[in-house]
């Protein structure tokens, strides 16, 4: 769980305490005669909104940053990570900055205590806490066992490093029905859109005998449920990197939200092996994106919703462009009604825009959904809108899959 950073740290405070009175002396006096040799101590890394008044001011941050959580090509707002040198770089600047998380990896590392103690004490419901893959891809197999009348697992692809990608079909309709297809986890960190993927079909099998709105969709579509599209990477951010993103591919990962066809290479994209939106060698060079990709192009797809986190927004095409979409008042009606349906279970407010007016990014799922996979494709970034980042509560999976429920129920009765 700890990442490279929080070890580093760690080996250090360790090597530190483990110099007893004896080395002291010594250590003492080889840096009287030559200076220290120690190497510092790194500070925090810490996340912080910078606000940017202009085109200079921005690069400055990117030279410093050590990783991007979200961007905006409209707003001033970014959220980045920074290490000590970092924040004192912006001071020096003048350039304005809130801290949103303090030290991003004692915030991990509490997230991982905690979830260890919640594992030895194993209390009540599955959505209490988030959930490992190899949970989360059994909870499929539970699903089906539950009601095999409207739940089966199907294997969609298998990862880079051999794991498998599942998703949930589920339906009560005769005969060919449209479908809807959910998917969460194009993005390591992004453990609630895991949760919230796996909750709404949860959500669904328990309530298609109680709920008339769930029946009535159930009965006359077929929603596809896969909420660990990146099995390899969600492992990663479990065991080794909480804030890992990428896919595993050798040897940096891939960005998977990168890698679709549709605007592929374009802005917002790199061909940087290191960088965070790493594009791939080429379009759907990656089993995951494949994999998704197959689903939607076999079946008849009229609406796909790809979770993420974080920031609390509705996004519709186009991502690559930010010339509208040819049906783009059709996308906002249907992203107000997913805003509103939103707004009505716990009052929280979902921004909508197309994805470009945000940020344009080429190689995106939703603008491959669109345009090749004919369906209304939206990206939905789930809860928070800042705070936590990624390392949200897990007392708002539930609150969280109640808003994912009602969107893509609003989505699901409006679109045909
Ligand atoms: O950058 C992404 O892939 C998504 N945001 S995230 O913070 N979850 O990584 C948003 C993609 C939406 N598309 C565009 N902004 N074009
Ligand atoms: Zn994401």
């Amino acid at each position: 769980m700890l990442g490279a950073w929080s070890r580093w740290r760690e080996t250090w405070g360790t090597l530190a305490g483990l110099a007893g009175l004896g080395t002291a002396v010594a250590l003492a006096a080889a840096l009287l005669s030559s200076g220290p040799t120690e190497p510092e101590l790194p500070g925090p890394r810490t996340a912080v909104r910078v606000q940017v008044q202009t085109e200079t001011e921005r690069e400055a941050v990117r030279t410093v940053m050590l990783d991007l959580w979200s961007d905006s090509d409209t707003g001033t707002a970014l959220d980045v990570v920074l290490d000590a040198q970092g924040i004192d770089a912006l001071r020096e600047r003048g350039i304005a900055f809130e801290v949103l998380v303090p030290d991003i990896d004692a915030v991990a590392e509490a997230e991982r205590a905690r979830i260890e103690a919640a594992e030895i004490a194993r209390p009540g419901n599955w959505f209490s806490e988030y959930r490992d893959y190899e949970t989360v891809d059994a909870y499929l197999d539970v699903l089906a066992a539950r009601r095999p009348d409207l739940a089966r697992v199907e294997q969609l692809g298998v990862s880079t490093n051999g794991r498998r990608i599942r998703a949930l079909r589920l339906s009560a309709a005769e005969g060919e029905a449209k479908a809807i297809v959910l998917n969460g986890g194009q993005h390591a960190r992004e453990w609630i859109s895991v949760m919230v993927s796996t909750c709404v079909a949860d959500r669904m099998v328990s309530g298609y005998d109680t709920d008339p709105r769930i029946r009535t969709v159930l009965d006359e579509r077929v929603v596809w449920v896969a909420p660990v599209i990146n099995p390899d990477g969600y492992v990663h951010s479990w065991e080794s990197d909480r804030y890992w993103r990428k896919n595993r591919a050798e040897p940096y990962g891939v960005d998977l939200n990168r890698n679709w066809s549709v605007g592929f290479g374009g802005r917002g994209s790199s061909s940087n092996r290191r960088s965070q939106i790493y594009r791939g060698p080429h379009a759907f060079s990656e089993p995951e994106t494949r994999a998704l990709r197959d689903l939607i192009t076999r079946e008849p797809v009229v609406a796909h919703v790809d979770f993420h986190s974080f920031g609390q927004m509705i996004l519709y095409p186009w991502g690559h462009t930010k010339k509208p979409a040819p049906q783009r008042d059709r996308f906002a009606a249907l992203g107000d009604a997913m805003a509103s349906a939103i707004a009505a279970t716990h009052g929280e407010r979902y921004k909508l825009m197309s994805a470009a007016e945000l940020y344009a990014a080429g190689g995106t799922a939703l603008d491959w959904s669109y345009e090749e996979g004919g369906a209304f494709g939206f990206t939905i970034e789930l809860r928070p809108t800042g705070g936590s980042g990624f390392v949200l509560p897990p007392e708002q999976i539930g609150p969280t899959c109640d808003e994912g429920l009602a969107a893509v129920l609003a989505l699901a009765e409006r679109v045909d």
